[in-house]
């Protein structure tokens, strides 16, 4: 989704179909309106790859920045309308060919498209008249500054009889929800993700040897999501040994020696939609006695979560009961001492786990949608796709517990779609026990 041009994998009608249901829930009497992701600088005259807005992208497909898609529900000239670049041959020349209004409405089946120039003199026309407006307040300062900027101009106009809106709505609330659950589509276009994902990580894994460097290993990673065009969902994570310990390691540039575990957290992003997949496997090929016994225990923690994977639970289930299992086995192996209740109420067992078990999946990596509503913990119903990620970290200082379990990191991440009846793993393809991994490395 970098470059002007590349299809989606997802119609037109598709899009359009989204926005109506949209509309329908903003009302006759809202407007919509969504700036596409701005271009960022890295240094001086190059900038940072270009990431279309999660949103806009998931109402258009359009690849392109310096653009605002307005949403008029019952407008009688067009609903959909999208503010864009002109064509420039010049500029063209330089970066690439751009759609320009007309292409846009052509590829991307609007109603009506304008030149990005003319925004300031047409959005105050269609505010006018309108009883609300849905917009993310607070994500784009500058933005937001001239949103306002056009609402005054239309209350200036109010002595000669113009209308302007007096509600002002997160557009979260509302499209935020619609993203929660996936599509046919979209479900599509994740399992792509995910496979591509799913070999990258068996890739990095056959390259492990001992003395290998960890950027050598990210490189493989990468080298296979580019292979199928797509790019890293997130910054990848590889950390040896006790590098595996920081949660959000990112200097990738350590030694995996003989007898570390090596962990990686890493997924593809393909056509915007994101996997999420973390191995933790023995640089040699082969687990110790102590690496084993923790990397059993947090697949045991995994599959209790997954049990809870089902439609009418409650999405905070599976975080109890990976915690439950992890803590049972943290006080078998004796680094925990007490009661089970005791520790989990405590929470003593954050000493070795402190995250959470997951979170939602899509076009980001961490996707939109409430967790909890109203205090409670919502409760899972087909089409919600998550992460289900334990993992145990025993510091390479902790001085207070046996020298075998010291600088220890596991992680086990796998993506899950709930269905109509319980489950689809998504990454399920990858090894994912002890003995899975060391057939796979072997
Ligand atoms: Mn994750």
């Amino acid at each position: 989704m970098t470059t002007a041009g590349i299809a989606s994998q997802i119609s037109a009608k598709a899009y359009a179909r989204r926005r109506k249901q949209l509309m329908r829930m903003a009302g006759d009497d809202a407007i919509l309106v969504l700036p596409s992701a701005n271009e960022l600088i890295r240094s001086r005259d190059t900038h940072y790859p270009y990431r279309q807005d999660s949103d806009l992208w998931y109402l258009t497909g359009f690849p392109e920045p310096e653009a605002v898609l307005v949403l008029v529900p019952g407008r009688k000239h067009g609903e959909t309308l999208l503010f864009c670049r002109e064509r420039d041959l010049e500029r063209e020349g330089w970066d690439g060919p751009r759609f320009g209004p007309e292409g846009a409405v052509e590829a991307f089946g609007l109603d009506d498209a304008y030149p990005i120039a003319d925004l300031d003199d047409i959005l105050p026309g269609l505010l006018e008249g309108r009883s609300r407006v849905y917009y993310h307040f607070g994500r784009d300062q500058e933005f937001d500054l001239k949103l306002i900027g056009w609402l005054n101009r239309v209350r200036a106009m109010v002595r000669q009889g113009a209308q302007p809106p007096h509600e002002f709505l997160e557009l979260g609330h509302l499209l935020d929800e619609m993203r929660l659950f996936k599509d046919r589509d979209e479900l599509k276009l994740m399992q792509r993700a995910a496979d591509i994902s799913v070999q990258a990580h068996e890739v990095a894994m056959r390259a492990a040897r001992p003395g290998v460097r960890e950027y050598e290993l990210q490189a493989e990673l990468e080298r296979v999501f580019r292979m199928h065009d797509a790019e890293p969902a997130y910054g990848s994570i590889v950390g040896a040994g006790a590098n595996a310990c920081v949660l959000h390691y990112r200097a990738n540039n350590g030694v995996a020696r003989d007898g570390d575990l090596v962990l990686i957290d890493a997924g593809a992003e393909f056509r915007g939609y994101a996997a999420d997949i973390t191995r933790t496997f023995p640089v040699s090929g082969r687990f110790s006695a102590p690496q084993r016994a923790l990397h059993d225990l947090v697949g045991a923690a995994q599959a209790a979560a997954l049990a809870q994977a089902r439609p009418g639970v409650a999405y905070e289930a599976g975080h109890n009961a990976a915690v439950e299992t992890l803590t049972e086995g943290l006080l078998k192996l004796g680094l925990l001492k007490g009661k089970l209740e005791k520790n989990i109420a405590d929470g003593s067992y954050r000493r070795y786990y402190r995250h959470k078990t997951g979170h939602w999946l899509g076009l980001d990596v961490h996707d939109v949608g409430e967790y909890r509503i109203e205090g409670e913990s919502r409760l899972l119903e087909p089409g919600m796709v998550f992460t289900i990620e334990p993992g145990l970290y025993v510091s390479a200082d902790d001085t207070s517990v046996d020298p075998k379990w010291r600088g220890i990191g596991i992680r086990t991440e796998d993506d899950v779609l709930v269905t109509k009846d319980g489950y689809q793993v998504l990454t399920d393809k990858l090894a994912r026990s002890a003995d899975e991994i060391e057939a796979l490395m072997g």
